[in-house]
């Protein structure tokens, strides 16, 4: 890692078919000019381009990793069982469990090797993506006045009384 750069966070997915739930973690960080890059990278299929992705993230400056998958999904636990920078899981809404399947396989990592685990599908996408920005706030002012301002405009927007 270089001292002088700042970080970025890591997209990375296991398929294409994931890229429609992983664009609202992409607009979160745009909307907040957080430096990020979006990576496809599958676990059974390209097990190579994930040892290498997963050895070289710190050393490409990478502060939190959001690896979203679907079905069998253990992207997010081997990528945190090649690095120690943070990895928050998003599991995928699959088709025949509804993701239910990515999210008890991502949830349940064995001691040892931690995945942050976050809600199944969009909402999941949007939480990872504020989730990752608040662990670089932590040693970032920038990013966590962003953070803070986003939770200010959302708490704005809740109407005292519901319309009719
Ligand atoms: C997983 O298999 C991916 O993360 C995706 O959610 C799921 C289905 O992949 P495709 O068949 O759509 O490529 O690896």
């Amino acid at each position: 890692m270089d001292k002088n750069k700042k970080l970025r966070i890591s997209i990375v997915m296991g398929s294409q078919s994931d890229y429609k739930t992983m664009k609202k973690s992409e607009k979160i960080l745009k909307n907040m000019a957080i430096p990020f890059e979006t990576k496809i990278v599958s676990a059974h299929r390209t097990p190579q381009r994930l040892f290498d992705y997963a050895t070289k993230a710190r050393k490409n400056n990478i502060g939190v990793i959001i690896a979203a998958a679907g079905g069998s999904a253990h992207l997010p636990g081997m990528i945190a069982a090649l690095t120690s920078i943070p990895v928050l899981g998003v599991p995928i809404l699959s088709k025949k469990l509804k993701g239910l399947d990515s999210l008890l396989s991502i949830v349940q990592m064995p001691k040892g090797i931690p995945v942050g685990t976050l809600a199944i599908g969009e909402d999941g996408a949007i939480n990872a993506a504020l989730l990752a920005a608040s662990i670089l706030g932590v040693s970032n002012i920038k990013i966590k006045n962003k953070i803070d301002s986003y939770r200010r405009k959302q708490t704005i927007s809740v109407k005292k009384k519901p319309k009719n």
